[in-house]
């Protein structure tokens, strides 16, 4: 097992589009214990594995408050959605900002899981709005693309601004 770099916004590699799994074999499995690793130990309550720099349509997620309900989504594919709900968003690759963007209800979602079965699934309230922040990254797109152009500007600048005070602090210590 090993944790994984997590990409920060506005890295461009945040902005690529991830290509479909072709095999879900013993590697890929690594990749997802990998992701797993990486996102509780983060904490979060899913992980796209765009933001660890692997441009293929994967993600994992778990919503539950004991953190012993995992899901694993391969070549996600929103067949269709219902109703629209308002909720507050955070993301690994924007650490610290939480802002409420707009999302479908309710969403059915055929994928493969770990063994490669084709499953199609309905999803609701938290792990709804989780699976479409994940799918979200995997086309590119980040949640701070909701927002208007001036709070997105004013979280980068921000964002850049505790990264070069984060390196000084380092260089301070050393
Ligand atoms: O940990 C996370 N919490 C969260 C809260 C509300 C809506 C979406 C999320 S996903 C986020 C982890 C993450 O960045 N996944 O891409
Ligand atoms: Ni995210």
């Amino acid at each position: 097992m090993a944790k994984l770099k997590i990409l920060e916004f506005p890295d461009p590699r945040l902005r690529k589009k991830a290509v479909p799994v072709a095999a879900v074999d013993d590697a890929l499995r690594q990749l997802i214990d990998d992701m797993f690793e990486t996102m509780y130990d983060a904490p979060g309550i899913g992980l796209a594995a765009t933001q660890v720099d692997v441009h293929r349509r994967l993600l994992v997620a778990d919503v539950s408050a004991e953190k012993d309900d995992p899901y694993v989504l391969i070549n996600p594919e929103i067949v269709a959605r219902d109703g629209l709900e308002v909720s507050e968003e955070g993301c690994l690759s924007v650490p610290g900002y939480y802002e409420e963007v707009e999302r479908a209800e309710h969403v059915r979602v055929n994928y493969l899981d770990r063994n490669g079965a084709a499953i199609e699934a309905d999803f609701d309230g938290l792990l709804a709005v989780c699976v479409q922040h994940e799918i979200d990254h995997l086309d590119g797109r980040l949640f701070v693309d909701y927002l208007s152009e001036a709070k997105r500007q004013r979280i980068r600048k921000r964002l850049q601004k505790d990264r070069r005070l984060q390196i000084q602090e380092t260089a301070v210590v050393l």
